[in-house]
């Protein structure tokens, strides 16, 4: 019995001790980035080999690029429309992955 009451002596002293853990849990989950709007776009060329997607892309706010030609990282596990292909007209979201543009989502 004794021992059960230190324990809960102890729980309550390192909750109190700590409320940075606790403050900062509730910050990350506030604290999110709303993820970035989707941008029009049509699919110029589509390499799984490097895994890479080539789009024209209408400006993209979020990205802070204007309306361009270019090729982007697909990330991983990016699900694409079954026949994606050339001259497409999509619907993607840009987002920066370890300083890489990449489509975290496509749709058609
Ligand atoms: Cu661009």
């Amino acid at each position: 019995m004794k021992f059960r009451i230190i324990l809960a002596a102890t729980a309550l002293a390192l909750a109190a001790t700590t409320p940075s853990l606790f403050a900062q849990g509730s910050m990350h989950h506030h604290g999110h980035a709303p993820s970035p709007a989707m941008t029009a776009a049509e699919v110029r060329a589509i390499d799984p080999g490097t895994n890479r997607i080539t789009l024209r892309h209408e400006a993209a706010q979020d990205a802070g690029m204007p309306a361009m030609t270019m090729a982007f990282g697909m990330a991983k596990g990016l699900a694409l429309p079954a026949g994606l292909k050339a001259g497409d007209k999509v619907q993607v979201r840009i987002e920066d992955v370890g300083g890489t543009p990449t489509v975290t989502r496509l749709t058609r």
